[in-house]
């Protein structure tokens, strides 16, 4: 092995050190304190809205594994970098360990929970990653010619004189098994103080709070779902919890223990109002079964989920309030500073909007907004579904944008009506004969008067709705397709209750909302 190759993995190894170590740290000063989250999160924020936008579309719900699996690709090739330079200057690979510290502390310093301690990791990290450095590059070195410690140069004085010989030669290989069994305790060290400091961190979460939440009965209760709801073939009617998709800009779900919850209501009202968790659970609960939508959603594509949520009617609360003249738009501020912003006429005109607390019988999922969220029907999730929320601001549009509004996307966004094929598969395969078509339709607070399929160039045919529970979630449907051999394309479009049909025109997501019909092959044989 060369040795420039040595030292570069000599460097990647000790950034391993830095990370694994700095998350053991971060296990005492937050988790968000960890460098390669710390970047991460800042990266988030930062990044220009298309590159954000492609990383959803391209990776979905794993938009933030791809980002933290891409920082750590970036500071693996920086720190083999440091750890070629290294061998030529000490100083100058310093200097680069200590601008990662700088990136680091930095990037902690500026997070939303970020305690006094929170450039600690980093530092740490940092300080113990060029010690293992110089180690690591001591033994690399031993095979080598460049000057780095007596041990390799008693091992090899003898060796180089005897050039060529058997004894340089066994030198060389004992040197290089040597070096790379340093090579791998450092980075399984580096691993377990990685997970093992990940895993700590995990235990400290709200889980344990989370746990002993005792959900209060609802004032008023949905009848169970009437038969019919379900169409075979097509995704769950209600979404289960662990399915639901998941989309926000948090690298860790922010922990908030609900001993220590409150939600200030303040801003353009006459009476600001504060509530803690208790306050909050002894307010009248409702139970309501609701669509959720993703404005990144592509035409045909999952981030929607359909839920059983339990909570407390926001209208009323908002009355309570006061809002004054002109506050048009409800600003919802989570703890993590994300904010979010809705028409006030949207959450007061006696639709659903709901402080919700429970999700399909459950507390909040922690990734879905553990203790308390907004859900409000028809409003896509980036205008309206604030989770961890803790702030309610009355203000008004031409005063205040939310967080994606200087990032590209609309202000206001009603949910736009949409359909989906999910049975058959786009490219799948039936025999000829009768073929069941199913899928979904919505139109969340319109509700869905009628969804038509139609296969290549033929008749828009009129697909058999299945019951639902309301005009706030999707609704399934199916058709049964006399299908003949051959590639078909389908297609499918939906009419919402006010008896407008989705646009052919396609739009992508971006400003809000994605629009036009999903379109499917299917092979007939
Ligand atoms: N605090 C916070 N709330 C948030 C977001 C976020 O990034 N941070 N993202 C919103 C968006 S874009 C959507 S689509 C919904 C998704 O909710 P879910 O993850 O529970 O499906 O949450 C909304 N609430
Ligand atoms: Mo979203």
């Amino acid at each position: 092995m060369k040795q420039s190759v040595r030292a570069g993995l000599s460097g990647v190894a000790a950034a391993a050190v830095a990370v694994g170590v700095a998350e053991v740290v971060a296990v005492l000063t937050g988790p968000l304190s960890a460098p390669l989250i710390a970047v991460g999160g800042v990266v988030v924020d930062n990044v220009p809205a298309a590159v954000k936008d492609f990383g959803v579309q391209v990776f979905g719900v794993h938009d933030k594994t791809a980002l933290i699996v891409g920082t750590a690709i970036l500071l693996a090739l920086y720190a083999y970098g440091i750890g070629v330079v290294a061998r030529r200057s000490w100083a100058v690979a310093l200097s680069g360990i200590g601008l990662f510290a700088a990136v680091g502390v930095a990037a902690a310093l500026t997070r939303h929970d970020a305690g006094i301690f929170a450039w600690l990791p980093s530092v740490v990290g940092a300080a113990l990653a060029a010690w293992v450095l110089r180690l690591l590059l001591e033994r690399a070195e031993v095979a080598g010619d460049t000057t780095y410690g007596k041990a390799r140069d008693e091992a090899h004085g003898k060796a180089r004189d005897e050039a060529h010989g058997k004894a340089r030669d066994d030198a060389y290989g004992k040197d290089r098994r040597g070096f790379l069994k340093a090579l791998g305790i450092t980075v399984g060290a580096a691993a377990v103080a990685g997970f093992g400091g990940r895993w700590l961190t995990s235990r400290q979460a709200v889980t344990a709070a989370r746990n002993d939440v005792v959900l209060p009965a609802a004032r008023q209760t949905v009848a169970p779902l009437p038969a019919g709801v379900q169409v075979p073939g097509v995704t769950p009617y209600v979404s289960p919890n662990k399915n639901f998709y998941r989309i926000d800009t948090a690298l860790i779900p922010p922990q908030i223990d609900p001993a220590t919850w409150q939600l200030r209501i303040h801003g353009m009202v006459r009476n600001p109002i504060t509530l803690t968790w208790e306050q909050l659970l002894q307010r009248p609960m409702v139970e309501r079964y609701v669509t959720l939508a993703c404005v990144s959603n592509e035409v045909g594509g999952d981030l929607i989920g359909n839920a059983l949520w339990l909570g407390t009617p926001v209208r009323e609360l908002l009355e309570e309030a006061g809002p004054l003249p002109g506050a048009d738009q409800v600003v919802q501020r989570a703890v993590d500073g994300w904010t979010c912003g809705s028409p006030t006429s949207a959450l007061m005109d006696g639709r659903d909007a709901l402080l919700a607390v429970g999700m399909n019988g459950q507390p909040l999922p922690i990734d879905h907004g553990f203790p308390v969220r907004m859900v409000v029907p028809g409003l896509y999730g980036y205008v309206s579904a604030c989770k961890w929320i803790t702030e309610i601001e009355l203000s008004r549009f031409s005063d205040f944008d939310a967080y994606w509004v200087p990032r590209g996307w609309s202000q206001q966004a009603p949910i736009k009506t949409g359909s989906r094929i999910d049975t058959p598969r786009d490219g799948g395969r039936r025999d000829a004969g009768t073929v069941v078509v199913g899928g979904v339709a919505w139109a969340q607070h319109r509700g869905i008067k009628k969804v038509e399929v139609q296969v290549d160039d033929g008749p828009w045919a009129e697909a058999t709705l299945a019951a639902t529970v309301s005009s706030d979630t999707w609704r399934e449907w199916s058709w049964s397709w006399p299908a003949t051999p051959g590639e078909h394309s389908l297609r499918v479009r939906a009419t919402d209750g006010q008896g407008v049909t989705q646009t052919s025109t396609p739009a992508p997501p971006a400003p809000d909302g994605a629009a036009g019909w999903h379109q499917i092959s299917v092979g007939i044989e």
